[in-house]
């Protein structure tokens, strides 16, 4: 069988040597094993260097506003639970402005992957201190050092409710690829804190700088991040909590906690609404030829006959 390709012809105006450049190739290789439909895969970014990724890879694709790929990325999926969705973004993108959206995401747990390029910068507005780059750290883009704390991107998504926390490296691409293809096939939130060099603006988390220090977590036999009943939810997650804080001489990669024991939004939907899957948003006509739209009494009726409580606040 003729091999699928994902990768579009545009030009990329990527940097040579950016971390994007190794991000697209994983994403594209999980995309090839996996063979998946690109009518029913979407991508959405927000605004950034890291954002423009939809325009290279052949399935659909949407690239929203700056902070804002999560809540479209969501929406997305409520509509049609059947789409594989996955966001791509830069840190000012899903840890600054997007951070609530951030948040909201983990809570509720729906089946969506994030993926995060985390390279320490603004790196499309010309190397601002984003996030994720450490009190009094001073690029070569800041004209002083920094002054804000940094944010801990894997604790906040841990804390936040993710059932699938990882990172990879940028120019580790073979466990790139592995980390990328598990949060795809995982049910619930995913998040993957990708460490991407940008060569430049950031001339602190350069790929020397990482190249000394990371290790994988997977080479120690012992460290086991699977949630396999719910009474070990919280010594795992309170490992990887701890586990996430080890940054400086020795930086791990590799998946931090996977939970499959907890719901996720979508099944949680179907609870309430019965028929949710085969009436989801996007199987149901929202708008008449002419663009007025449709309110089908009946079958909100049917949907939410149990739920409808009247005036004196009795069952109906
Ligand atoms: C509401 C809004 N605020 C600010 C901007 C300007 N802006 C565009 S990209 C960007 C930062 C991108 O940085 P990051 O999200 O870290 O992605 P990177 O470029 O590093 O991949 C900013 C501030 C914008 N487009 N919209
Ligand atoms: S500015 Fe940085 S993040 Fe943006 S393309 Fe160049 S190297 Fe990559």
């Amino acid at each position: 069988m003729e091999r699928r390709s994902y990768r579009t012809d545009l030009w990329i105006d990527w940097c040579p040597g950016c971390g994007n450049f190794g991000i697209l190739t994983a994403v594209v290789r999980v995309f090839e094993e996996l063979g998946l439909d690109p009518s029913k895969t979407v991508i959405v970014s927000g605004i950034g260097c890291s954002s423009k990724i939809p325009h290279f890879i052949n399935v659909n694709g949407v690239h929203t506003l700056h902070g804002r790929a999560i809540p479209f990325a969501m929406g997305i999926k409520l509509a049609n639970p059947e789409l594989i969705v996955i966001v791509h973004g830069g840190d000012g993108d899903l840890l600054g402005i997007g951070a609530g959206h951030f948040v909201a995401l983990g809570r509720r747990n729906i089946d969506v992957t994030v993926i995060l390029h985390n390279n320490g910068v603004y790196g499309l507005t010309k190397g601002q201190a984003s996030p994720t780059l450490p009190l009094n750290a001073k690029t070569k883009a800041l004209v002083k050092p920094n002054i804000q704390q940094a944010l801990n991107p894997i604790a906040l998504a841990l804390s936040s409710g993710y059932t699938f926390v990882a990172r990879g490296y940028a120019f580790d691409g073979e466990h790139l690829k592995n980390i990328v293809k598990k949060a795809i096939l995982h049910k619930g939130a995913a998040f993957i804190d990708v460490l991407q060099p940008c060569v430049t603006f950031n001339d602190i988390f350069t790929a020397e700088y990482y190249r000394k220090r990371i290790y994988r977590l997977e080479d120690n036999s012992s460290w086991n991040p699977i949630v396999e009943k719910p009474e070990d939810r919280t010594i795992k997650l309170l490992k990887a909590i701890e586990k996430s804080f080890e940054w400086g001489d020795r930086i791990p990669i590799g998946v931090f906690y996977q939970d499959t024991t907890v719901s996720t939004f979508e099944e949680r939907i179907l609870q309430r609404i019965k028929i949710y899957l085969e009436m989801s948003p996007a199987k149901s006509s929202i708008a008449e030829d002419g663009g007025r739209s449709v309110i089908d009494g009946k079958r909100f009726e049917e949907i939410f006959r149990d739920y409808i409580v009247d005036v004196e606040g009795t069952q109906q």
